[in-house]
């Protein structure tokens, strides 16, 4: 707010008295900037809020999409896949709607000050400094409005946090720069490295498409734990709605509800890791239950599986060479 139109808040004898419209006003803002994207109501809302919206810009760029991955000039969310997406999309819109309410009423509020209250038209300013009323008005409101985005928020945190009804697991470790994907019950494990763009094949995305995705079946809760091998890394997939850290030392846990359907989800490591940070995209690709089993076979074959013989052999024979 300029100093021009505090000044004529201050004037305002009836409405408008104090400062305090600033900080329960801006209680709101934060709380919803945190979930907000760009798409149209949102861009409009935008040019009002600023600097408010960064997370949303960000949100946006690393991956708005069509399907399940990102187009030029997204404006909204990527299309949402699975229940976690969904309950996190109709989130998203509620609190749109609620910001951008909250954004015209101040707008509006601010104009109507600035000119009803303009020194010409209301020469002598008021001395009044309190209004009960109005102060209990504008801090039970936005208690009300927070109330309001809570529940829903709670409620998809809380589900979002349960993995305890999953199909089947996956351990996925980040490294600089690429992703371990690892299938326990399968005792296969290999990494998946980004294709370089002057190996890029027709039809392959630049910056996204990688040498081996992770394969799960359609229609499955899966379970993902998650750590590091080096600095922090993130495991963002927008479309199924997932983003979890990876620390070294830690094991974080996250599940995704792949829906039925072939489909080929894309990703970002989103935790700033180093220079190539930009290029450790993510893949998941969904088949079908008969082609997730061909799958795995072909993987044993193809990547060394867990406890191989051989490779403890190997070691053996290294270590006494070493000594
Ligand atoms: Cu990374």
């Amino acid at each position: 707010m300029n100093c021009f139109a505090a000044r004529m808040w201050r004037r305002n004898r009836n409405f408008l008295r104090g400062s305090k419209m600033i900080p329960s006003n801006n209680v709101v803002h934060n709380v919803g900037s945190r979930i907000m994207d760009s798409s149209f109501i949102g861009a409009v809302t935008k040019s009002l809020m600023g600097a408010a919206f960064t997370v949303g810009g960000v949100i946006a760029s690393v991956g708005a999409a069509g399907a399940a991955e990102p187009k030029p000039w997204q404006m909204g969310l990527q299309d949402p896949s699975g229940s976690i997406a969904d309950k996190a999309n109709d989130l998203h819109n509620l609190l749109l709607w609620i910001i951008t309410a909250i954004s015209v009423f101040v707008l509006a509020l601010l104009i109507y000050t600035c000119i009803r209250y303009r020194e010409g038209r209301n020469p002598v300013p008021s001395k009044t400094s309190h209004h009960a009323v109005i102060e209990v008005v504008w801090t039970v409101v936005p208690v009300l409005i927070l109330l309001v985005i809570a529940i829903p928020s709670f409620k998809l945190l809380y589900y979002m946090d349960r993995t305890d009804e999953t199909d089947m697991v996956v351990k996925i470790t980040g490294a600089q720069w690429y992703w371990t994907y690892e299938y326990p019950d399968q005792e296969l494990a290999y990494d998946s490295y980004m294709i370089a763009t002057e190996d890029l094949e027709e039809g392959q995305k630049r910056l996204l498409d990688v040498d081996y995705p992770m394969v799960v079946p359609e229609g499955t809760r899966i379970k993902l734990l998650i750590q590091a091998n080096d600095v922090m890394h993130s495991f963002f997939v927008p479309s199924l709605a997932v983003q979890i850290y990876t620390v070294a030392g830690r094991t974080n846990e996250a599940w995704i509800d792949v829906p039925m359907g072939e489909k080929t989800y894309y990703g970002q490591c989103n935790q700033i890791c180093g220079v190539n940070h930009s290029y450790m995209p993510i893949v998941i690709k969904a088949v079908s239950a008969d082609d997730y089993k061909a799958w795995v076979n072909e993987a044993k074959e193809e990547f060394a599986t867990l406890d191989r013989p051989a490779q403890k052999d190997d070691a053996t024979i290294q270590l006494a060479e070493a000594e």
